[in-house]
């Protein structure tokens, strides 16, 4: 069997496993990244799109900034629509002048994935973990490459492989707590070639259910709107979708979304879930791989990149100086932010979409929460903080 030794095994090339092998290079770590799906597949995935002030700040800082800089789009605040009336909420006067910025997850891969080439380490696609044994003492990765098994024998294994990876079942059952959510709603988004009709992005509130308006570049425009978790593709034609999104967007000022070719087109079930602790032996958990929000709070890909920060700041500090007093302290710092996130998207979320099996009670009410949002300094400033990003440690 080919077998490989590095200092850190990470299994996945999202954005969790690429900027942990980076900042590890930046450090001086050796890594090896492991990648089931191929390279084309992980540029083109469709994903998030909302990056907070800290993940910018993160990729500048680590030297991966540069074309995001010049092509991201800084938002300074966001609409929230109800009863056809779009209200802002400016960011940057309730935070002190801190922001986000729109930049397609598939361009911040993208990105991390040239830095990797640069480095000369180690990034293998369709190369498939499947089996990770002795996180107690000394890990070791099987992974499949061209029908062959290989091993990858490592200090410690980050497990960044997403919602569905093997590496969480590494973990012995009762070593671990999961906290888990599900929403009677999914969402349905589409990429359209089309130039955003508004310059932030829109969440609205409508009697038939969510929608959000949101863009990738000054000529693509991202779409989602609130469908059946069960619901069908085949049955989303591009004129219905069009008519649906345009019922729930308009405002009574005339603001509508263009319309424009459909360039892809998805169903997105919904859910909340946290994986307690963080971490087993020397198996670390991050990313997806460790905690799923629903995405009305833009917070998946951020939260990522918050963990992969904190554990590559443990690893540093354990080969410098052979202490592991961050590395064991880990789990409880990540999920101190994970838990605020969670609660952030799971309040966004039930503002802002109808329940399947709620009343006129239910609505009323949320058209009045949304009202107080929009009106109270203090509500707008809750909001805001923690949609720009709380402050990382
Ligand atoms: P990823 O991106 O899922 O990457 C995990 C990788 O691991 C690979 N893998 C394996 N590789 C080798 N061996 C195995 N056995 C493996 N098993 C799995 C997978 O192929 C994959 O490449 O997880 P990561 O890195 O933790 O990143 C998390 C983010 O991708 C995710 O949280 C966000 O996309 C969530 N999200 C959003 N987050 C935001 O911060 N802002 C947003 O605006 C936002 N919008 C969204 C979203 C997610 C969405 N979907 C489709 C779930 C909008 C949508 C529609
Ligand atoms: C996106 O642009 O894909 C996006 C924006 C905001 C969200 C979720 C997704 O809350």
């Amino acid at each position: 069997m080919k077998r490989v030794r590095t200092q850190a095994g990470i299994v996945g090339a999202g954005p969790a496993g690429l900027m942990l092998g980076h900042l590890l290079h930046l450090h001086g770590i050796d890594s090896v990244i492991l990648e089931r799906r191929s390279e084309e597949y992980v540029i083109e995935r469709v994903r998030a799109g909302v990056l907070e002030q800290g993940t910018v700040d993160l990729m500048r800082e680590s030297g991966v900034g540069e074309r995001l800089g010049r092509e991201g789009l800084r938002h300074a605040g966001i609409y929230l629509s109800f009863g056809g009336v779009r209200r802002h909420i400016g960011f940057e006067q309730l935070t002190g002048g801190r922001s986000i910025t729109v930049y397609g997850q598939n361009e911040v891969v993208k990105d991390l994935i040239a830095a990797r080439r640069a480095s000369g380490r180690v990034l293998e696609f369709e190369a498939e973990a499947v089996r990770i044994s002795g996180v107690d003492s000394q890990p070791r990765v099987v992974y499949r490459k061209d029908g062959e098994e290989c091993e990858v024998v490592c200090d410690f294994v980050a497990g960044c492989d997403g919602s569905h990876g093997v590496c969480r079942q590494a973990i012995p059952e009762e070593c671990l707590r999961v906290y888990e959510r599900e929403y009677p709603f999914a969402w349905l988004g589409i990429l359209a070639k089309a130039a955003p009709s508004s310059g932030e992005l829109v969440y609205s509130l409508h009697e038939r259910g969510f929608a959000l308006f949101s863009m990738r570049s000054p000529a693509v425009t991202r779409l989602y709107l609130q469908c059946a978790p069960d619901e069908d593709i085949e049955d989303w034609p591009d004129e219905r979708l069009w008519g649906e999104l345009t019922a729930r967007l308009s405002t009574v000022d005339g603001w509508r979304p263009n319309r424009g070719d459909v360039m892809q087109k998805g169903i997105t079930g919904m859910r909340s879930s946290v994986v307690e602790p963080m971490q087993h032996g020397r198996l670390f958990l991050a990313g997806d791989a460790a905690h799923i929000v629903p995405p009305t709070g833009a917070k998946g890909l951020n939260l990522a990149m918050a963990d992969v920060r904190v554990l590559a700041g443990a690893l540093e500090n354990y080969y410098r100086t052979g202490r592991q007093e961050l590395l064991n302290s880990y789990s409880d710092r990540c999920l101190r932010r994970v838990w605020q996130a969670q609660r952030f998207s799971w309040w966004m979320t039930t503002m802002l979409h109808r329940a399947p099996d709620g009343n006129a009670f239910d609505y009323r009410r949320q058209l009045a929460e949304l009202e107080y949002v929009t009106s109270s300094r203090a509500a707008m400033t809750a909001l805001a903080e923690n949609y720009v990003g709380l402050p990382l440690e």
